[in-house]
Parts: structure tokens; C-alpha cells; sequence
């Protein structure tokens, strides 16, 4: 059956909510991400600053160095993570089949709501009238038959944009773009296809799949069929998602065992939390760190039991931890830990270990406690150390939480 998917990205989000909230910002060139005499790098610049060349990612020096007359602004996570919880409730209002896939990006599925609307056209200007109403931000939709299209879409049509693509055109929307549009390029997939004379998506469909599959591996078949505008993954409400994961960008690279076990309890609490709100157990537990010169790793391990419990998702975080540091000297400037592998709770055997049991409870109790009262009501013993660098939100400047990946 035919589909409609929406994909709605909020323009230069971080800078737009402080925008929203102090009006003396609007139309200005407004960076978010720091002080420009400080390390560190744009984190979301404004339509007006993207005039002067600055972009996300850019180190914040540079950007004053292009631009000095912007407006440079630390900016604060808990004033983005209510835009984005609201912005949610918002779209949640019209489908509930509804993927939140970062702070301001999510795709619905529109399939059978639009005629309430008229049309899908009135749908998406009734969604960006409610948000512009409500936020005081500006999304923009791309609508089509299929994700990886509709994204497509909403980026091209950014800012304030509205972009529908009908059935049947996805291939010929898609053909003349350069490939850097399609998702899932990158600076080095987009190198290769140019050594290979691809430079639009047009070029890249008629590739033959087996030359894809040669430079690519398996990811060449997805190459493939994106670039023909195929893509039959649906719009996976949270509970589906398939895997949790937090990660915290230190200020001060760092080798000191303590704080990192500290942040690592930190971080392992809160995504055992999240798991078991979603009512899920984990097979899957993945230590990422990221070195000071930007090197990532990702080290996983896998348990012969599913697991929801905090204590088991840090062991096994430290233990990845600690035969790492034992191979690497470099400090580390970000530390991460996820589950993935995930099964409904209800569907493992029970646990017959009572200690196993006891902690499960403990962790229900403290979730209460949590939810309540905020995360910091209760500090573990292990994290205490990281209560001074977390005093309001309990959390560390993470972008793109709850990272759901798929
Ligand atoms: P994006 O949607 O990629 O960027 P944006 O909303 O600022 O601009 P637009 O969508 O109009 O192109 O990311 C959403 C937010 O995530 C962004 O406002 C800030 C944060 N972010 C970072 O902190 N670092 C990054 O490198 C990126 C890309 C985003
Ligand atoms: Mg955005």
C-alpha cells in the first residue's frame, strides 16, 4: 500500500529557541556553541551566519574569524530538550506513528490522517503553523512515499520549507542531486563515488549493484536502492527503537580513572533507566570513547543473558574500559555506553538469582524516585563526583539524545 511519510527538521534548532526567547536575536547572525575564544565548535548557526560560511561543526575560531560581528552564545541543553519534548507533543497530536530520530528531527507517518486535513499539503502547514504558533521556531516538511525521500525532501526545502515529492517521482526528484544529499554519505563514501565519476544520485542508481557492493560492501545495496528513491523501512515508534545509548563530551580531556568510572556509572544509570521505562532487556553493551585526536572506537560485548540492570550495563562498561586503557595512552575527550539487542522484558525467563532480583527492585524504586522528583534527586553512590558539572539537569552536553539508532 501506498505510503505517506513526512520528515520534519526544525531550522537551525538550538539557535532558534534562543532566538524565540529573546527577540533581540531574531534576524542576526547567532551562533551556538561557545565563546569564540574558547575550544570548541558551532554547534547550530543561524540562517544569517550561514550567509558568512559558518556551519555546524565548524571550530568556533574559525567561525569568529569569518564572522565577528555574530552573536556567540554557550547556549543550555535543558531549554533545547523542552523545545524538543514539546515540539514531539506536538507532532504526536497528528499520527501516532510517530519516530522522534534526534532533539529536532522526526519522520511520521501520515497514511489515512491527511483527509482529515483536506490534503497532506494542509496537513504539513497545519503542523508548521502549530509549531511556529506554540515554539515560536520554524520546521520544514518534506512529505513523499518513502523515509530516506522524504528527508531528502525537508533538507532541500530548508529553511521554513515545504517540499512534497508525488508517487512515482522519487527517482527523477532525486536523480539531478548531488550525492552529499543522499543520507548516509559521507565526506569519504562521497570521495570514493567521485573517483568512480559519480557525482548525482542519477549516476549512482544505475550503477550496477554489484560495483556498489565491491567499493561498499553491504551497505552498497542500501546505497543502491536510496538512490532509486526505494526504502521500505517504516516509521518505528520509540518502543521499537533498537538500541539506547548516552555519551558525554568531557570539557578537559581526560585519563583520570575515577572521573571516568564516575561518568560511566553516570551514563550506564541512565540508559538502564530508559531501558526499563521502555520495558525492554538488552543482550548488547557498547563502550564508545572518543580520543583527543578525535579517534572513535566502539568496543561491544555481548551477555548470555538480557539485562535492564544499571549495575550489569557499568561492569561490563568498565571492563571495555579498562582493557582499552590498557592499549591506548591518549586521554579521551568523550565516553559513551549503549545497549542494543533488545527484547521485551516480559519475554526472559524469570531470574532466578534473588541478589539479581533485589538490584532489579532497588533500580524500579529509584526510576519512581526519578520520575518524581527529576534525575538528580538521587545520586548513587558511584556518581556523586559528577553532581558539581551536572547541578541542574544531571546531564552533560549530549547532542542528539536519546540516540536512537536504527
Ligand atoms: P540539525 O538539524 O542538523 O541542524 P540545525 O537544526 O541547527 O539546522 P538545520 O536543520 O536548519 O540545518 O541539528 C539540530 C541541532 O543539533 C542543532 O541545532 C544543534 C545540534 N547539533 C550539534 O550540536 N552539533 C552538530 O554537529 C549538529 C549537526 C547539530
Ligand atoms: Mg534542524
Amino acid at each position: 500500500m501506498a505510503r505517506t511519510i513526512m520528515h520534519i527538521d526544525l531550522d537551525a534548532f538550538f539557535v532558534s529557541v534562543e532566538q524565540a526567547l529573546n527577540p533581540e536575536l531574531q534576524g542576526k547572525p547567532v551562533v551556538v556553541g561557545g565563546r569564540p575564544d574558547r575550544r570548541g565548535v558551532v554547534a547550530s548557526a543561524s540562517y544569517e551566519a550561514r550567509g558568512f560560511g559558518l556551519h555546524a561543526g565548524m571550530p568556533l575560531t574559525t567561525a569568529y574569524r569569518l564572522c565577528p560581528q555574530a552573536i556567540f552564545i554557550e547556549g543550555s541543553f535543558h531549554r533545547y530538550r523542552e523545545a524538543s519534548q514539546r515540539f514531539m507533543t506536538i507532532l504526536a497530536d497528528f499520527s501516532p506513528y510517530l519516530e522522534p530520530v534526534s532533539l529536532d528531527e522526526a519522520y511520521l507517518d501520515a497514511t489515512g490522517f491527511e483527509s482529515i486535513y483536506g490534503s497532506i499539503h494542509q496537513m504539513a502547514v497545519a503542523i508548521k503553523q502549530r509549531i511556529k504558533n506554540e515554539l515560536g521556531l520554524c520546521a520544514s516538511i518534506g512529505i513523499a512515499s518513502c523515509k530516506v525521500v522524504a528527508k531528502v525532501a525537508s533538507e532541500l526545502s530548508k529553511p521554513d520549507g515545504l517540499l512534497e515529492v508525488a508517487g512515482g517521482n522519487e527517482r527523477s526528484f532525486l536523480a539531478p542531486l548531488p550525492v552529499a544529499k543522499l543520507p548516509g554519505i559521507g565526506k569519504k563514501t562521497e570521495q570514493i563515488l567521485r573517483g568512480l565519476g559519480i557525482n548525482t544520485i542519477g549516476k549512482l542508481s544505475i550503477m550496477p549493484l554489484s560495483a556498489l557492493k565491491s567499493h561498499f560492501g553491504a551497505s552498497g545495496e542500501v546505497l543502491y536502492r536510496s538512490a532509486s528513491g526505494i526504502d521500505d523501512r517504516k516509521v518505528e515508534p520509540p518502543s521499537a527503537a533498537k538500541s539506547i545509548s548516552r555519551e558525554t563530551t568531557f570539557g578537559k580531556d581526560t585519563r583520570d580513572h575515577s572521573w571516568l568510572r564516575a561518568t560511566l556509572r553516570y551514563l550506564s544509570e541512565r540508559v538502564g533507566s530508559e531501558l526499563r521505562q521502555r520495558g525492554k532487556q538488552a543482550r548488547c553493551v557498547t563502550l564508545k570513547l572518543r580520543y583527543a585526536d578525535f579517534t572513535t572506537i566502539t568496543r561491544s560485548h555481548t551477555l548470555s543473558q538480557a539485562s535492564d540492570a544499571d549495575q550489569t550495563i557499568f561492569d561490563i562498561g568498565t571492563k571495555l574500559l579498562k582493557r582499552e586503557l590498557t592499549q591506548e595512552r591518549q586521554p579521551i575527550r568523550l565516553i559513551g555506553i549503549g545497549v542494543s539487542n533488545l527484547i521485551e522484558s516480559g519475554k526472559q525467563l524469570a531470574l532466578l538469582d534473588t541478589s539479581a532480583r533485589r538490584l532489579e527492585q532497588l533500580e524500579k524504586v529509584i526510576d519512581r524516585i526519578r520520575k518524581k522528583y527529576g534525575f538528580t534527586a538521587i545520586q548513587t553512590g558511584r556518581t556523586l563526583p559528577l553532581k558539581d558539572i551536572f547541578p541542574e539537569t544531571g546531564e552533560g552536553y549530549t547532542l542528539h539524545t536519546p540516540s536512537l539508532s536504527r
